[in-house]
């Protein structure tokens, strides 16, 4: 019965305070920065408050595990690890905390990302982490996917992820022959 059925949306549930990061976006290296702003360009969009860090798993490994380990305690939901080449930044994080981490292969110089994906992608069973694609696409859905997690919890997420989509629907409708602007 419809009656039975919980509302999708509970207006008693608090909008996102944008002063309390939800989704904590780190990177190996700054040089991450031109695909990793996919993902907070994202997330920024979203309405979704999150902050975003340099936390390398080989140059600063201490900061890694301060980080992952005090992540759930400061309030993070979810956390996005963008990293390139032998690519231990998102499994490494993923083994020190319990909260849902997402890996953005980042594409390297020398195998066009193909290692970032690898290395991040085939975690043993027991550390699971949510393998996006190489570059600007892994990145941006990255940002989405964090915001599809919080959403059910948040009411002012979800109703600007449907935005999006709805959005993003009515831009190919509207536009049907390829060859016009
Ligand atoms: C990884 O090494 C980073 O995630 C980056 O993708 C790659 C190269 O880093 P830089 O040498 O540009 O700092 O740790």
């Amino acid at each position: 019965e419809i009656s039975r059925i919980a509302p999708l949306i509970n207006p008693t549930q608090s909008e996102p305070d944008m002063s309390q990061p939800l989704v904590g976006v780190i990177m190996g290296s700054k040089s991450d920065w031109t695909t990793m702003q996919h993902a907070v360009n994202m997330l920024e969009s979203l309405g979704v408050p999150h902050e975003v860090r340099v936390v390398s798993a080989h140059r600063t490994p201490d900061l890694l595990f301060e980080y992952a380990e005090q992540a759930e305690g400061r309030g993070l939901q979810v956390i996005i690890a963008g990293a390139g080449g032998a690519a231990h930044l998102p499994g490494m994080c993923a083994a020190k905390t319990l909260l849902p981490v997402l890996g953005v292969p980042v594409e390297s110089a020398a195998l066009k990302g193909q290692d970032s994906l690898l290395s991040i992608v085939q975690m043993p069973a027991g550390i699971p982490v949510g393998t996006l694609a190489i570059g600007k696409a892994g990145a941006a859905n990255a940002g989405i996917l964090a915001a599809q997690i919080l959403a059910p919890k948040h009411p002012a997420i979800r109703a600007a992820l449907a935005k999006f989509r709805d959005e993003q629907t009515q831009k190919v409708l509207s536009q049907p022959d390829p060859r016009e602007e």
